[in-house]
């Protein structure tokens, strides 16, 4: 095995989920908890305890508002803290950390699963869908209703400054789906004009009150879905849900970059560049997760039914 420096693994990853090289709540989840089984297998013993520290709060540092992620990472560190108590051997704690990270892996994707086999059908054949960003739990629900023989057209907001609408339109064309890419501003016109049948985004974040978190531009189409009698859906796993919602906190949303924006904007214009935004229950016709397709208000239940030992570790883990 050809010596890795354990720390750069991590730091590489992390940097690429901060640029967005990697990016997708999903996605974002996969590869840190990948890394860490990385990191694992590389860590020197001598200061394996300092060094896990340092990678875990690199990870969770990477992207704030990404709890697939986080709640991942306590999952992993509640199994390090409970060996580590014991004085386990570092071999012992290595091997958990590496079953622990395969473990949420698999129920994440074990989780998109579910969400494609339930999602797909509620996609209208001969509809008109719109959405927003990319999200690879959407497009895999339309992938899919596509391959069952639904015939639709997708309205795709370019989703400025990082345009990962492109990326949307662009997995749509291939699959031989109908996509009509326009200018986020121009959401409301699309909706007077194609009037679609649906809305359907994905999500960053869940709180416990049922608020969504998406990319920047979700509440404007929230709000052009309830002006025109759109049905909004959200399709998220639960994994997503912010635990620390429930005790007070709030999921911090990420400010990025002004120069994503603007790079060599003039001086004294001041730049601002949210990530995301908040997308209220009363929006929101349902979201379709793992449980099933469930109204907001239920989000916190069905979180704590399927994943109870996730809760019981964010309870002890207000990070
Ligand atoms: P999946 C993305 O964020 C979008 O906001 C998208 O809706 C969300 O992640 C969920 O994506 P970004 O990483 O987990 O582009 O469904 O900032 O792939």
């Amino acid at each position: 095995m050809t010596k890795k420096d354990p720390l750069e693994i991590i730091r590489e990853i992390s940097q690429k989920i901060s640029k967005l090289e990697i990016r997708g709540a999903t996605k974002i989840t996969i590869e840190a908890l990948k890394a860490l089984r990385e990191f694992v297998k590389y860590a020197p013993k001598e200061n394996f305890h300092e060094l896990f520290k340092d990678a875990i709060n690199m990870l969770l540092k990477s992207r704030p508002t990404e709890p697939a992620m986080q709640n991942g990472i306590k999952y992993v560190l509640y199994t390090y803290n409970n060996l580590a108590k014991k004085n386990a051997s570092i071999d012992e704690i290595k091997e958990a950390i590496e079953i622990t990270s395969m473990k949420y892996i698999s129920m994440i994707k074990h989780a998109i699963e579910k969400i494609v086999e339930i999602g797909w059908k509620r996609i209208p054949d001969d509809g008109t869908i719109m959405t927003h960003c990319h999200s690879s739990t959407v497009v895999r629900i339309l992938i899919e209703a596509k391959q069952r023989g639904k015939s639709f057209v997708v309205i795709s907001s370019e989703t400025r400054p990082m345009y990962q609408g492109r990326i949307t339109s662009r997995e749509l064309a291939k699959s031989g789906i109908k996509v009509y890419h326009i200018v986020d501003s121009a959401m409301r016109w699309a909706a007077r004009h194609f009037k679609p049948d649906l809305a359907l985004v994905g999500a960053d974040a869940i709180t416990s009150t049922g608020v969504i978190i998406n990319k920047v531009g979700s509440r404007l189409l929230a709000l052009t879905a309830k002006e025109f009698d759109i049905p909004l859906y959200v399709a998220a796993t639960l994994l997503k849900l912010d635990p620390r919602t429930a005790f007070g906190e709030y999921t911090p949303i990420e400010m990025r970059d002004p120069s994503e924006v603007w790079p060599d904007a003039p001086e004294n214009v001041i730049v601002l560049n949210p990530a995301f935004e908040t997308v209220s229950p009363e929006y929101i016709d349902g979201i379709i997760t793992e449980f099933g397709i469930i109204p907001p208000s239920e989000v916190l239940r069905a979180f704590k039914e399927l994943y109870k030992e996730i809760w019981q570790i964010s309870k002890e883990y207000r990070i």
